[in-house]
């Protein structure tokens, strides 16, 4: 098959982390469409691209390009992803897929009909230690999974001042902190275990009820200085859910953009019935392992040491710490195997379309949940 060529839709932090993803897998990049055509032919100039598309249909119609990547702001997702979808292009989608289970549904079914692939970008899977985690359950190292807790906490959106369009329901959703860093922890943990979420019950919290939105731009992580006019916030800045899944696992997760001190910590603990293990992405290069009846042991990233289905995730011998932008690469090697293979009678290794789908599903029950401050199963 001829080398797949890549765009990228967004040339903000997350579009930037794909870019580089791409271009250390030595996947040729046609070009980047902008937020405006300025911006484009700036992140073009920038990072040394060869074409600034000036349209999504431009983009769209380039014979030139079979994968595109959405990383634009959730309301965009599911506009774009549908229009490269039925103009024949395979779509790697920034989470979440869309803004309801209606629209991701509609991609789902668009892109079988199209024949084309769809991946969503649940790369924190994709941390080598998660990736040997998820082995080591396999193996039935930890026994059963009875107990998962965990969450993932920052604080760039701490000050009132912060901004970002995720605060503005119309551009990022409903759901802010569950949707946008909740549902990361929601897939890894469902897909660490192997066990699929059955009720939840949830409450959530606005901590900051009014924000002072800048007159100028706000980028993701970047925090703003200036004037600004004050907005009345709805969505969560926190949220905590009690899960129960399918099997008799229980959990517990925890988010919040408000945290002070905490950057990007997402965590978990996985209690079995024969040991523990646990996971910080502050400490992205370290598993701990409990036991009751020996020492705890502490297994540093090193593909010596992990699973034969795993170690191929470490691309770099023990002591050579990765870290986040290794979870994209990561990512898009197996997306881009598997569409290289153009078998799609294979199930994907990769998180699809479906899983967004998922994710949108958990939210609308996490929402369901706290507005009627009960229990809720989840269809
Ligand atoms: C902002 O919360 C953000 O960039 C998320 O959108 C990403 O998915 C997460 O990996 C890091 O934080």
């Amino acid at each position: 098959m001829p080398e797949l060529r890549a765009a990228v839709i967004g040339a903000g932090f997350v579009g930037r982390a794909h870019i580089e993803a791409l271009r250390r897998l030595g996947i040729p990049i046609t070009g980047v469409l902008g937020s405006s055509p300025a911006r484009g032919q700036e992140t073009c100039q920038s990072l040394g691209l060869p074409r600034a598309y000036g349209t999504l249909q431009e983009l769209a119609s380039d014979p030139g390009v079979d994968v595109v990547h959405v990383c634009t702001p959730n309301h965009l997702h599911y506009e774009q992803a549908r229009a490269l979808l039925c103009a024949g292009k395979h779509v790697m989608c920034e989470k979440p897929l869309a803004m309801d289970t209606k629209q991701s549904a509609a991609l789902i079914e668009l892109a079988r009909t199209q024949g084309r692939v769809g991946g969503v970008a649940y790369n924190l899977r994709y941390y080598p230690l998660c990736q040997e985690a998820r082995s080591l359950i396999a193996r039935g190292v930890i026994g059963e999974p009875r107990l998962v807790h965990g969450g993932f906490l920052q604080d760039w959106l701490f000050y009132p001042t912060d901004w970002n369009w995720r605060l503005e329901p119309q551009l990022g959703g409903d759901l802010r902190a569950v949707s946008d860093i909740g549902t990361h922890w929601l897939d890894l943990t469902t897909w660490l275990t192997g066990h699929r979420i059955s009720e939840l019950c949830a409450d959530l919290a606005t901590v900051i009820p009014v924000r002072q939105r800048p007159r100028g731009r706000s980028e993701t992580f970047q925090g703003t200085v200036g004037a600004g006019d004050p907005v009345s916030i709805s969505t969560d800045d926190y949220a905590s859910v009690l899960l129960r899944f399918e099997g008799g696992l229980r959990g517990v997760m925890t988010v919040s953009q408000v945290s002070a001190g905490r950057k990007a910590l997402l965590e978990f603990e996985i209690n079995g019935s024969e040991g523990s293990l646990a996971f910080d992405s502050e400490s992205p290069n370290q598993l701990w392992l409990g036991r009751r009846n020996e020492a705890n042991r502490i297994l540093l990233k090193d593909p010596s040491l992990m699973s034969s289905e795993s170690r191929g995730y470490a691309n770099y011998p023990g002591g050579h710490t990765e870290g986040y932008p290794d979870t994209f690469l990561n990512l898009f090697r197996d997306f881009y195997s598997y569409l290289r293979s153009g078998d799609d009678s294979r199930a994907p290794s990769f998180p699809t379309f479906q899983t967004g789908h998922d994710e949108l599903i958990l939210c609308e029950a996490i929402a369901r949940s706290a507005r009627n401050q009960q229990w809720v199963s989840v269809e």
